[in-house]
């Protein structure tokens, strides 16, 4: 199936219900990008500029997933210093990305709230700027979910959905990524078809195109940009050295997939305790789930919001509920 690709600029009233309301998927050109800081300052000739970014933030500690090794639904991970992964990464390339090197990929890397001025790289596109988790999370300077992902050809996302079934974007800052997509209900086709209790982590051996199923086969070149929905089950593979920048985000149009994620989850707990045959009350609950997660909706959905988008052709956004 095709994902649509929107290459001029739309009013937000138009994306918001096209898109957002309808939790579709689609890709922005680099035309939303182009002119981006980072898309010179880390890029150079098309490769990323390993001298600049060490030049930046060399002594940064960053998170590090090791591709070869499964923990949960996820890699295993371990802190470096940005310095220490571009010294594995070029000696990788190198070798041209031999298996006798362990595959790598810094994840989820919180620039932007540790280097002041690092936020002005990048502007988040008008589509994606309505976004209360980040703008709650970084005002109480608490904790934010931008990210900067780093990873050499070869590295992988296993598949996953977001957390909490908030909305991501990703975009190419340089490099290219390869993504397979399922809309919401499809991975449970995917399970019965397979033959299996609980989804795969790779679908790299397995032939979707002969399955009676529902997917997007969708490649991401530089500067592009791609919009996840909420609760769509995704893995993602870098095609060349790539960094994107992402954010996890969520505002009217999914705060109830929101609710809802949270509501499963804590099902999900439950089950598993009740399994050891005890059960949680309300406050252990709330502290496995994030307890500031949960607040910050109650003060949400206590406060119905109203909100504005600056565009030539504003409407107001409010609450689906
Ligand atoms: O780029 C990746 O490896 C994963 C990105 C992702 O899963 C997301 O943006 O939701
Ligand atoms: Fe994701």
């Amino acid at each position: 199936m095709e994902v649509d690709l929107i290459n001029r600029e739309i009013c937000y009233s138009e994306f918001y219900e096209k898109y957002l309301v309808k939790n579709k998927i689609c890709m922005l050109s680099k035309s939303f990008t182009d002119s981006w800081p980072c898309r010179k300052h880390w890029v150079d000739n098309e490769v990323p500029n390993w001298e600049n970014l060490l030049e930046g933030y060399g002594e940064a500690e960053v998170p590090v997933a090791n591709c070869g090794e499964a923990y949960f639904d996820s890699h295993s991970k371990s802190n470096w210093t940005l310095t220490d992964f571009i010294t594995y990464i070029k000696e990788y390339r190198k070798k041209n990305y031999s298996t006798e090197m362990p595959c790598l990929y810094l994840k989820d890397w919180h620039l932007f709230k540790n280097f002041h001025g690092s936020e002005g790289m990048y502007e988040t596109p008008i589509y994606f700027s309505v976004d209360w988790l980040n703008e709650y999370w970084i005002q109480g300077n608490k904790d934010d979910y931008r990210f900067v992902y780093i990873g050499p050809q070869g590295s992988w996302t296993p598949l996953h959905a977001d957390v909490y079934g908030s909305f991501s974007w990703s975009a190419n800052v340089v490099g290219k990524k390869r993504w397979i997509f399922f809309p919401p209900g499809e991975e449970l086709k995917l399970k019965s078809l397979l033959g299996i209790s609980s989804l795969p982590r790779d679908l790299g051996e397995i032939d979707l195109s002969s399955m009676k199923i529902a997917y997007f086969d969708l490649i991401q070149n530089a500067g592009e940009i791609v919009f996840v929905p909420s609760g769509w089950f995704h893995q993602v593979w870098n095609l060349e050295d790539t960094i994107s920048i992402n954010h996890n985000w969520f505002n009217g149009a999914n705060v109830n997939y929101i609710y809802k994620g949270l509501g499963k989850a804590s099902k999900e707990i439950e089950d598993e305790v009740s399994g050891y045959g005890t059960t949680l009350d309300t406050e252990q609950l709330e502290i496995f789930l994030d307890k500031e997660i949960r607040d910050f909706l109650r003060f949400i959905l206590r406060n119905l919001v109203i909100r504005v988008p600056v565009t030539g052709c504003a409407r107001i956004n409010t609450i689906v509920m």
